[in-house]
């Protein structure tokens, strides 16, 4: 492709808008436009990195033995109505009617199409396994869309859907869709990590997510720094404490605490450390108020708490509730006398002569010892975990933290949706049985803003050669030189033969402007072709990740730059 004939429309400022770095960086390197919230143009250059995130992907997912297909953007709601899903969901399912008044919604997602093919065409055992995916424009009207391609609201995914005549077969068709994922995010050149993910109501260790590591990312995860345990923080679980150390109780003691609210305000009153108070926060469970205890310096684990209690909805009590159920003001609850349900979380047991609320206006408690002073109905891991936890799966390994971009998401179904939508086949013996699923998803256009969230600096993207738009840049600095023009022409053509894919900077600008629109865009080499170097016959082969230069021979400069993108793609 010649620059010149293209179309790369950069911006030198930063849209104000774009929060981001990916987002930022897509729009001032000319990759993307806004059309409404949350909904984008691909323009040419970011339409070629978006169609090698497909191409690696579709490559993976044929080797893995799914089955292309496309389904259709407007969804029946009679097939939602059949899962329920047309009722729970509100206004992100995005619904319309046609000229005859027949209600659709745009497809958030596929599964009950998907299912829907299967329970008419499958009907024997001998049909499957069978999975069947595609890559689709989906539709989710998010209430706040932001970060470009990261959180739109029409978006490219590719969703891929297992169908197994048992748990047995529908593990290993999770197992292989995990192992084509870990291949798909190596071939992007993706620094990723693969955690467990909190599977909702699904019990067992069938929900992986795929996160690619980036400061910027919106998920915390974790791993071990010894064993292959890595999890969202969602789901990650920590060694649970030892027996504590022998210490004599105190007696408890009234503190007079004037106006100090928060754990930090009353810690640093008191002069003591966020670890040697326990804080008491005043849920209302599915109706019910309940007491729950965390070591001052803790963070609960929402999910956790709520899985704990069976509870379907779960919200933090409002200010009446909290000064009805502890007789004070927010801000000095404590476990001691409660008349509530109170549970505490697995680091409160072993705690001694700790600080808690007093359940009156400005007043704390001194030496307060669980057993002693308060018992809870339960003990529960209920709270993150943090830097330094202990490893839930070896000995010695501790967990270190991370942020992460979610870019793929593994999930085992079992038969939620078969069930609902009387999916079902004659098994071996003939009896009827409902088809084991599981569903795999990857977005395609967050793969690409993920890509840049991990890869760019001062100068702008700096593409992994795999996902790059093009592969080598070839910049023309006097393309008025007939010496130049000449040479760079040839190696340009040289290039294509050589199946490279390479934009040639015949463009009249200044060196300095083509070099930094080279930097913005990301293209992963260049090769500057000016008249010193033509007349030498030596030419600069530069890299833009490391900013490191070769000189190489012109003859040899192709075959070079082919063996280096060959070596990146490895
Ligand atoms: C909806 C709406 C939003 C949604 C869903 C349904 C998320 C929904 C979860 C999934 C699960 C998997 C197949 C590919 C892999 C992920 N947001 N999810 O089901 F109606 Cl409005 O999409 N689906």
């Amino acid at each position: 492709m010649r620059y010149s004939q293209y179309f790369i429309p950069t911006l030198k400022e930063t849209p104000a808008d774009a929060e981001i770095i990916s987002h930022q960086l897509m729009l001032r390197a000319g990759l993307i436009r806004k059309v409404a919230s949350g909904i984008y143009n691909y323009l040419p250059l970011g339409l070629r990195t978006i169609r090698k995130v497909e191409a690696i992907v579709r490559a993976e997912m044929d080797r893995a033995g799914a089955l292309e297909i496309l389904m259709p953007m407007a969804n029946p709601a009679e097939l939602w109505q059949e899962s329920g899903r047309w009722e729970k969901y509100g206004k992100e399912l995005l619904r319309f009617k046609d000229r005859k008044e027949a209600e659709f919604c745009m497809g958030p997602t596929h599964e009950e199409v998907v299912t829907d093919i299967v329970r008419r065409e499958v009907r024997s055992y001998r049909q499957m396994p069978l999975n069947l995916y595609q890559i689709q424009t989906k539709f989710r009207d998010e209430i706040r869309p932001r970060f470009g391609l990261m959180r739109g609201r029409e978006f490219i995914m590719k969703d891929a859907y297992s169908f197994d005549v048992n748990e047995a077969g529908a593990i290993a068709a999770y197992d292989k869709m995990y192992q084509a994922y870990r291949r798909i995010f190596e071939r992007c050149g993706l620094n990723f990590r693969a955690v467990e993910a909190d599977s909702g109501a699904i019990g067992g260790n069938y929900s992986h997510e795929f996160m690619v590591l980036a400061d910027s990312g919106e998920d915390a995860i974790v791993s071990c720094n010894s064993c292959q345990y890595a999890a969202n923080i969602e789901k990650a679980e920590a060694r649970p404490p030892g027996a504590p150390e022998h210490c004599d109780p105190r007696p408890l003691e009234k503190v007079v605490t004037p106006g100090q609210r928060s754990i930090e305000e009353v810690s640093t009153f008191l002069g003591i450390a966020a670890s040697e108070t326990v804080k008491c926060l005043i849920f209302v469970a599915d109706g019910e108020p309940v007491a729950v205890l965390l070591r001052g310096d803790h963070e609960l684990n929402e999910i956790k708490l709520s899985k704990v209690l069976g509870a379907s909805e779960l919200a933090l009590a409002d200010e009446a509730l909290v000064s009805k159920v502890t007789n004070a003001p927010v801000g000095f609850a404590g476990p001691i006398g409660l008349s509530i349900r109170v549970i505490a979380d697995l680091a409160v047991a072993g705690l001694r002569n700790v600080v808690v609320g007093g359940n009156a206006a400005d007043l704390h408690l001194k030496n307060a010892n669980p057993g002693r002073d308060f018992t809870p109905s339960l003990y529960a891991d209920l709270r993150n975990v943090v830097h330094d936890d202990l490893c839930p799966r070896c000995q010695g390994g501790v967990l270190e933290m991370w942020r992460g971009v979610e870019v793929g998401h593994v999930f085992k179904l079992g038969t939620r949706y078969s069930e609902a939508m009387k999916a079902s086949f004659l098994d071996n013996d003939g009896k009827e049985q409902f088809v084991y699923m599981g569903c795999y998803g990857i977005g395609i256009g967050r793969t690409a803003a993920a890509a840049i969230e991990q890869n760019h600096d001062a100068g702008g993207i700096i593409w992994p050669m795999a996902i790059a738009p093009f592969e080598v840049i070839v910049t023309m600095l006097n393309p008025n030189d007939e010496s130049v023009r000449t040479t760079a022409e040839a190696l340009y053509t040289e290039l294509q033969g050589l199946g490279v894919d390479v934009l040639l900077d015949d463009r009249d600008e200044r060196a300095g402007s083509k070099f930094a629109d080279a930097d913005l865009i990301g293209i992963p080499l260049r090769v500057t072709v000016g008249a010193r170097g033509v007349k030498d016959g030596i030419l600069e082969l530069q890299e833009r990740r490391s900013g490191e230069k070769d000189l190489v021979a012109i003859a040899a400069m192709a075959a070079a730059v082919a063996e280096k993108v060959r070596l990146a793609k490895a």
